[in-house]
């Protein structure tokens, strides 16, 4: 009760945050992308992670405001990026379920585009396969909103939730994101190789794109390359950072 009282303040506190872990191609080990995290900076019990207030944000409705906020900032900083190193890259922001139903999202989405002048293609709204799952029509209907105003959409925790993958052929999907939990035991465990190998040929043979997460050794980056593996995301290649270190990155400076 008393932590949600204070995340009700946080946000005109100013005590949330967005970190930004950068998202590489696998190949030119470029900087294509960034995913926005959100923290919490608790006056009195210091930074918490989301996996702690994000479900009392999505029990208490607040997840709507916050999300709100955590799209215009990021699409704010995604412009600022663009401006001071007239470098492009992709914005990708977490949607929990909540926030999908909320039926103002697409007016939500526009105007935070609108506002700071990101162009759609440069967001993108990353989708747990448990939220397409929910309410098909309503599905359908809230992604043709988004896929109108041109965003890209991503299912992130890819193969951990229920996907049927019957969703993936009728839902206009730019890329999945290989859960972490499948590319943290390689390149010993057989198994979990064999489950990367095979939802990146899926990938493909859909025309997706397919990003693995948590990436946290070198030897699991050349097995990324080999296997044909777009994007890599993980500690191996960059931690989650505030957007000053990401606009050094993406000028050479570091
Ligand atoms: O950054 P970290 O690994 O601590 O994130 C933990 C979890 O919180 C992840 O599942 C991530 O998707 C989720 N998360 C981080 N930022 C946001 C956000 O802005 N909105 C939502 N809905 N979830 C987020
Ligand atoms: O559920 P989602 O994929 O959005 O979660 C992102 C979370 O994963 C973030 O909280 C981020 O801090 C964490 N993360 C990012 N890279 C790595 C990594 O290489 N290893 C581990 N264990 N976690 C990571
Ligand atoms: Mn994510
Ligand atoms: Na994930």
């Amino acid at each position: 009760v008393k932590l949600e009282v204070g995340l009700r303040k946080a946000l005109g506190n100013d005590e949330l945050y967005l970190l930004y872990q950068p998202q590489f191609d696998v190949h030119s080990t470029e900087i294509v992308g960034v995913e926005a995290l959100v923290r919490w900076r608790h006056p009195e019990r210091g930074v918490i992670s989301p996996t702690e207030f994000i479900p009392l944000a999505e029990e208490t409705g607040l997840i709507v405001p916050i999300g709100e906020w955590v799209l215009r900032t990021a699409c704010s900083q995604a412009r600022n990026w663009q401006r001071q190193t007239r470098r492009s890259v992709r914005m990708a922001v977490n949607l929990s379920a909540k926030q999908f139903k909320d039926e103002n999202l697409s007016q939500i989405v526009l105007s935070a585009l609108h506002e700071t002048g990101l162009d759609p293609r440069f967001l993108e709204l990353e989708l747990t396969e448990g939220t397409l799952m929910d309410d098909a029509k309503a599905t359908l209907a809230t992604l043709e909103q988004l896929r109108r105003i041109g965003v890209y959409l991503s299912i992130d925790d890819f193969g951990t939730g229920y996907s049927s993958m019957n969703y993936l052929k009728r839902f206009d999907v730019r890329a999945l994101k290989i859960d972490r939990s499948f590319i943290c035991g390689l390149p010993q465990d057989s198994e979990n190789a064999a489950i990367t190998r095979a939802i990146i040929a899926m990938a493909h043979g859909l025309k997706m794109v397919v990003v693995a997460e948590g990436v946290e050794t070198g030897e699991q980056l050349v097995l990324l390359q080999q296997y044909g593996c777009d994007l890599v995301q993980g500690y191996h290649l960059g931690h989650p950072v505030p957007g000053d270190s990401i606009a050094q990155k993406l000028v050479g400076v570091v």
